[in-house]
């Protein structure tokens, strides 16, 4: 599966998914270059930098260490070690504040809504309230907006506070355990600006070079990003957009209408892809005008997500398929925000159709038309984007749209609030019970979470699929966020069908129960789409809710985490907070570490697991990892006496 070596590719080798090799026939035949060609055009990828063995921290550097002699050290006297541990802080940092600096962008809205400075509402009062009464904050008597001015207040707190305390959003929904365990190793962040600044600074030449205390440094940007990325962003979003219920959808590059406007959404941050969702429904009537059928919006990546789980729209792919959107000929304009999105674009859009919009001042591509998207201005510019998605349709060449069939249908919106939802359905008083006892009498034999992205290293979805599909088939209950939920949709994992033709007969049985009792008429699907990348932190909500509820630490339960395909910062700097959690987290590929024996040997083996409770897994090959995961999943029943 892994396709490191350069070799030149058949289409089978570069995806599983058959819109994506139809339009990989389409941009060969046009000689048009993709993300696949321009890996094949990197080869060989530098042996230092995959090992993680090149510094150019300083301007002594570059140094390259030679894994099997000399030089073993840079000019300053760095070591292999001291730099593959420097280089992963860095990542895991860039991962950090990637999540942190969306997350600031919701609590800023949040402040603004609270101020009455912007037109976005509060959708889900409930939420604020469990949020702000977990923060300590008094409800009774508040009106609501005051309380979303505290709550934001709280927030910001999390990013710079002015004191060496413990970060609020770890410190209010952290297990004590886990607090107790991250303050004995000297890893509890204070505030998410100062401890990202701090790893910068520890990072740079002659400062760090004890690489245990850079994995430690590592270790605390993992509960930066959990905390004040993953779980403040998802904790507000919910509250400005509303918690997401199940819903029904389809997903593939076949949900693009060759009659409509299709605009799709990419990046990560709803405050945009919201508005652009509403303001494609109110200009419906300008695109029949303009001779459109109405206007279509899709979404990729995870901003995808983030309108699938809320608004129903449809995932038309994932990351490595958004340029192969473009080569549809279909997609009249493409807006972006943040994060995974490859300034290629262009170069596609140029020779298909399409205009790419980027809307970030940190996040500008040559040749993309630039709309400065402000919370102040968001209706206005929205309108805007739309209506110059409207005016591409007009200049569409319809003679060179080529939409592939492929799309399936799906079930998403499994937010923690809509599984305990369904399960209260079976048993009102005591809605964890029934998931519980169906954990201890076997019929589900653990939980784990696939998520993060595709990398081209790998074909395309398959070590997500194959490895999802022997988990469900041997009773394991699987959750999904990112693009590897886009990449089970795809694969028809995300129905109620495969429930009943791919999940081991233990697991069908629960989730026919369950899907009974909520008078949906079919299973559940065996995989439960939980949201985009941030959403991981539901995931945490549910494993703390379930360990909590048994009365075991998190690190004891069956659970696991796996990453299969993993491409971005971001994946190392979640991978890293799953483990400091307690879970054991699979990975497909490892990062640039194996330049380091002490690095890599801590990562995956006894010092990370005995300090933490997790550690990383490495493999490459799906079906082995399944039974690496099941294995453990077995070894933690047995110790809990299950
Ligand atoms: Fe070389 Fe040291 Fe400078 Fe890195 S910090 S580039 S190892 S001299
Ligand atoms: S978008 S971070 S490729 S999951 Fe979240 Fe997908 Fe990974 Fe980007």
């Amino acid at each position: 599966s892994n396709n490191w070596g350069g070799m030149k590719m058949s289409l089978d080798k570069k995806t599983i998914d058959r819109a994506a090799r139809q339009m990989l026939e389409r941009t060969r035949a046009d000689g048009v270059k993709t993300v696949w060609d321009r890996l094949e055009a990197q080869q060989p990828q530098c042996g230092f930098g995959l090992l993680g063995i090149c510094c150019r921290n300083c301007l002594q550097g570059p140094c390259r260490i030679n894994p099997f002699g000399e030089p073993s050290r840079g000019v300053c006297g760095a070591d292999a070690d001291t730099i593959v541990a420097r280089n992963l802080l860095r990542s895991v940092a860039g991962g950090t504040s990637a999540h942190v600096d969306h997350a600031y962008e919701v609590v800023e809205a949040l402040d603004k809504i609270a101020k009455g400075q912007i037109d976005y509402q509060i959708q889900d009062e409930h939420k604020l309230k469990a949020i702000a009464t977990k923060l300590g904050l008094e409800t009774d008597q508040k009106d609501i907006t005051t309380l979303a001015g505290e709550v934001a207040e709280k927030a910001f707190e999390s990013f710079t506070n002015h004191t060496s305390e413990t970060m609020g959003w770890l410190a209010a929904w952290a297990p004590q355990e886990r607090i107790d365990t991250w303050g004995k190793l000297g890893v509890l962040p204070r505030n998410a600006d100062r401890e990202i600044r701090e790893a910068m600074h520890q990072t740079t030449m002659g400062v760090d070079a004890d690489p245990i205390n850079l994995l430690l440094a590592t270790v605390k940007q993992g509960l930066v990003d959990g905390f004040a990325g993953l779980k403040l962003a998802t904790d507000i979003q919910d509250i400005i957009f509303g918690t997401p219920q199940p819903v029904k959808a389809e997903t593939n590059l076949g949900v693009l209408k060759a009659d409509h406007v299709n605009v799709v959404v990419h990046g990560h941050v709803p405050l945009l892809s919201e508005k652009i969702v509403e303001w494609c429904r109110r200009l419906e009537e300008e695109a029949k005008a303009a001779g459109a059928a109405g206007i279509n919006v899709a979404g990729i990546c995870c901003t995808g997500n983030e309108v699938l789980m809320r608004q129903g729209v449809p995932p038309a792919t994932n990351f490595l398929g958004q340029e192969l959107a473009l080569a549809t000929g279909a997609v009249d304009l493409m807006v972006v925000d943040a994060q995974c999105i490859m300034p290629s674009l262009i170069n596609v859009a140029q020779c298909y159709h399409g205009e790419i919009v980027t809307t970030m001042p940190i996040s500008k591509i040559p040749g993309a038309h630039h709309v400065p998207f402000t919370l102040e201005e968001a209706d206005q510019q929205a309108r805007e984007i739309v209506r110059r998605a409207i005016n591409s349709f007009k200049k569409r060449d319809m003679n060179r749209v080529q939409i592939p069939e492929e799309k399936v249908p799906i079930v998403a919106g499994f937010s923690v609030e809509a599984i305990i939802g369904a399960l209260a359905k079976i048993n009102a008083e005591d809605p964890l019970k029934p998931l519980v006892e169906s954990i201890k009498n076997g019929a589900i034999l653990g939980a784990v979470g696939t998520v993060g992205c595709n990398n081209v290293k790998f074909t395309q979805d398959l070590v997500h699929v194959e490895l999802v599909k022997q988990l469900i088939a041997n009773d394991v209950l699987v959750v999904a966020t990112g693009c590897s939920a886009h990449a089970l949709g795809k694969a028809g994992l995300l129905h109620p069908d495969a429930t009943k033709n791919v999940a081991g007969p233990g697991l069908r049985q629960v989730l026919t129960a369950v899907g009974e009792a909520a008078g949906l008429g079919e299973p559940l699907p065996p995989v439960l789409h939980m949201g985009s990348c941030v959403d991981n932190s539901r995931i945490g909500d549910l494993l703390i809710a379930l360990a909590d509820y048994l009365g075991v630490a998190v690190k004891d339960l069956p659970v696991a985490a796996s990453a299969p395909e993993p491409q971005h910062e971001k994946a190392l700097s979640i991978g890293t907070w799953a483990v400091a959690m307690g879970i054991l987290t699979h990975v497909g590929l490892p990062p640039h570490v194996l330049g380091s024996a002490t690095v890599s040997g801590a990562l995956t083996g006894q010092p990370v697991e005995s300090l933490l409770g997790g550690k990383f897994y490495v493999e490459a090959d799906p079906v082995k990892a399944a039974e690496g995961l099941i294995n453990h999943l077995k070894s933690k029943r047995k110790a809990l006496g299950l």
